[in-house]
């Protein structure tokens, strides 16, 4: 840092903006800073912190790079120029008619500045507003042409480059990670086939029933009109209103208010396709499928007080896990599987696989591995790349298909249209990131921002001037799977679709009682959030409908009775699902153990500096993410230790586990008032942000080690040591002094296990 520092004196060229300098002609006064840092080898920000990385993310071996360099600018040495490539000498300063005079109207200079930054934004997505996203690849395990003609899957081992990218629905771009919303989980395949756009979510069910209902679902749940009020929440009474009248709701409402729409991280959550999609072999063959994404890392859940809190302490929170997990080259993972099923086997099932409010339970049609999903590069550019990327659910290739259900047939409408608005024209495709490995040949032509030199006379087809070309496909190309189809034309939907509570009751039953709390918990904070008593009491006979113990315990939080259910829309009867474990979020704990974890270990003056060194050592090699947190940054007094986080700046939320290691400091009791027995040392009760740090993350059921003298905190902090049962704490170790190694195990175990939800008393 040091030797940058020197290298970059400051602001050498500074004086020069200023009275008689601004009459002599800029000749010579580059500012260099950029040669300076050639000759460094480095970049400014990989000086600036090699933990954070440098700004300048690892190109990997992704195929995508050919089209991608085409674009890539690196400034590194360069001189700034116009958008005319016309070199500018003076970047501070517009022309003016003497240095106290008006700005000349000839400053074509600052009106190109200016007016490019003038139209810098674009409209955000309508939905999906909120994202992040990375590159990587999909391999596949095994020649799959059995059930797909897809090529990507259709050789073991066959490597095709994605872009991924994760968002939450509700919120506007600005908005924070970690609110209660569904995920997109969003993939653009690249295959040699052409795009496949598999835009999914992290709830393999959704909220309604018809493309026609989803602009006043999206209505109802975005910011009320009047007041613009709330940002990125469903608890409020336009969204609430909406959902007591729509039965068909209820399946999703139990995913929503579950701790899936607040997961731990992008890393650890699965994705679905939700709709029912079609797989086509080269014969023609087809089965139904159900997508899924399975994370390798688990999945994994905050909880809501945490969640809510992170909304302050960083509303990045999702995007910084998942760019630093790469940056780390801990490289997110997830394996791609299908549930397919026959024409003739769905007719059998209790549910109509069209009603995208449905799944099909994982103990009726098991998911078959195909792949899996690996992303290891992040982007160069955010807007260029996640703000710019356009997914699109009819973007398919040969061998993938759509089904009936009308929920997808509206969205393979919807996602190419609304690009049009929000990327400019019908050019989108164009843009980098969007356009396919495979090559284009059409005679679509022009159009805003047509970037194509599309060669030769012709631009129609048949043609006999370009010999014919680009030529029809055939049986190489797309075709459709030709369904049979006879009906009559109508608005409506099928009997079985009215059965709005079989799979709610399915997906309740399936949870465990911690996870049945939580469901309880989230409807009476959303309901509170309701004004209109009518509301929270049609929300409820609802639920009625589900289990009487959700709407008791719902209605318990609200100060209300049970009202009598609300009338089924259909005379069939309500199948009977057996429990389905696969719909519990700790039935998948993941395989990574305790990597990307983070990791606080709390230090004060007095800390025995050798045992943090080695915890940090352990945690570093275990692949965890270690960091000292203490009063203030810098060097810890009276130890070689840098202390690298302050209290303030990273709140308990941030951390998945804390530790707090001997220290030689103690306190006596004179007059009840606790007092230092160490020069300099500090009075536990009086650490009020180390108190407060210990008592979040034992009410966010985090795993806490304390060593030594260590654990006064956990003593001044008051928590308890036990469980409400009576039982050993598994997550809160306290060890004697001496003993660092035999509790470190014991936390990291814990630390697998994230949380002691056992702690929960409400
Ligand atoms: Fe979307 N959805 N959606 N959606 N959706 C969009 O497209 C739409 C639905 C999903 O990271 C929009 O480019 C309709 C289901 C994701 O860029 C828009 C209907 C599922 C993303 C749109 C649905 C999704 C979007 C907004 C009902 C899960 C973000 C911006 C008929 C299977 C993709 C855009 C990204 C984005 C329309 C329902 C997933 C307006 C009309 C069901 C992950 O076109």
């Amino acid at each position: 840092d040091e030797q940058l520092a020197v290298e970059m004196p400051f602001n050498e060229t500074k004086p020069l903006e200023y009275g008689e300098a601004a009459f002599t002609p800029h000749v010579g006064e580059t500012r260099t800073p950029a040669s300076q840092l050639a000759t460094a080898g480095t970049s400014t920000e990989t000086v600036a912190s090699p933990k954070v990385g440098d700004g300048h993310p690892d190109l990997g071996d992704n195929p995508l790079d050919g089209p991608l360099d085409r674009v890539r600018v690196d400034d590194s040495g360069r001189e700034l120029t116009t958008n005319q490539g016309v070199k500018v000498a003076d970047n501070q300063d517009s022309l003016k008619i003497g240095l106290r005079g008006p700005t000349a109207m000839e400053d074509f200079i600052l009106r190109e500045k200016i007016t490019h930054f003038d139209h810098e934004r674009i409209p955000e997505r309508v939905v999906h507003a909120r994202g992040s996203a990375a590159h990587g690849y999909f391999e596949s395990y095994a020649d799959h042409s059995a059930i797909t003609r897809a090529s990507l899957l259709g050789e073991a081992g066959k490597r095709t480059p994605v872009f991924v990218r994760f968002s939450t629905v509700a919120g506007e771009r600005g908005s924070a990670d970690t609110v209660r919303d569904v995920r997109g989980f969003a993939v653009k395949f690249y295959t040699d086939q052409g795009n496949w756009d598999l835009v999914g979510n992290n709830i393999p069910v959704f909220f309604i029933q018809d493309a026609m209902k989803f602009p006043d679902l999206i209505h109802a749940v975005k910011p009320e009109p009047h007041n613009g009020m709330p940002q990125a929440a469903s608890a409020h009474d336009t969204f609430w209103d909406f959902a007591s009248l729509s039965p068909e709701i209820t399946h999703m409402l139990m995913w929503h208010t579950s701790d899936r729409a607040i997961p731990r991280s992008y890393r650890m959550m699965q994705g679905f396709g939700v709709h029912t999609f079609r797989l086509v072999n080269a014969q023609g063959a087809s089965l139904f499928c159900k997508f899924h994404w399975t994370p390798m890392a688990g999945t994994h859940s905050l909880v809501w007080d945490e969640a809510a809190r992170l909304t302050g302490a960083d509303p990045d929170y999702h995007r910084r896990d998942l760019w630093e997990a790469i940056e780390a080259g801990q490289f997110p993972e997830w394996e791609l599987g299908v549930q397919t099923f026959s024409a003739e086997q769905a007719a059998q099932f209790p549910f109509d696989v069209l009603d995208p409010t449905k799944l099909v339970p994982e103990e009726m049609v098991p998911v078959r591995p195909l792949g899996k999903l690996v992303l290891d590069r992040n982007p160069d550019n955010f807007f260029a790349e996640t703000e710019q990327v356009a997914f699109c659910a009819a973007h398919v290739v040969p061998g993938i298909d759509f089904s009936d259900d009308p929920l997808l047939q509206g969205r393979i409408h919807s996602y190419i249209d609304t690009q049009i608005s929000r990327l400019g024209g019908a050019n989108f495709h164009e843009i980098p990131i969007n356009t396919p490995l495979a090559q284009i040949h059409n005679n679509q032509r022009d159009g805003m921002h047509r970037q194509s030199l599309n060669r030769g006379r012709v631009s129609y087809e048949p043609n006999s001037l370009a010999g014919g070309c680009p030529f029809q496909a055939g049986a190489a190309g797309f075709t459709s799977f030709p369904e049979p189809l006879t009906a009559a034309k109508v608005r409506g939907k099928p009997e079985l679709f009215a059965d709005h509570y079989s799979q709610a009751r399915l997906f309740w039953n399936s949870q465990t009682a911690v996870e049945q709390n939580h469901i309880i918990a989230a409807f009476r904070f959303e309901l509170t959030r309701v004004q209109t008593p009518a509301i929270r009491r049609r929300v409820l006979a609802g639920l009625v409908n589900v289990a009487q113990k959700l709407a008791q315990g719902v209605a318990d939080g609200l100060g209300m009775e049970v009202p009598p259910p609300l009338p089924l829309a259909t005379d069939l009867p309500i199948h009977n699902y057996p429990p389905s474990s696969a719909l519990s979020l700790f039935s998948r704990p993941g395989t990574t153990g305790i990597k990307t974890l983070r990791v606080a270990l709390l230090v004060a003056p007095g800390v025995d500096a050798g045992q943090v060194r080695q915890l940090y050592a352990a945690l570093l090699d275990g692949g965890a993410v270690p960091r000292l947190m203490g009063e203030r940054v810098g060097p810890l007094p009276g130890s070689d230790l840098d202390v690298e986080i302050s209290f303030e700046t990273g709140p308990s939320m941030l951390w998945d586990g804390a530790i707090v290691p001997d220290r030689a400091d103690a306190y006596t009791l004179v007059d009840d008032e606790p007092q230092s027995t160490t020069p300099g040392g500090t009075l536990l009760n009086r650490e009020v942000a180390a108190v407060e740090f210990l008592r979040l993350q034992y009410r966010h059921d985090k795993p806490l080690l304390a060593l030594g003298n260590g654990a006064k905190l956990v003593y001044a902090a008051g928590l308890p040591l036990a469980l409400p049962d009576g039982e050993i704490d598994p997550g809160l170790i306290i060890a004697e002094r001496g003993d660092s190694d035999g509790p470190l195990a014991r936390f990291e175990g814990a630390l697998v296990h994230r949380r002691v939800y056992a702690r929960e008393t409400d």
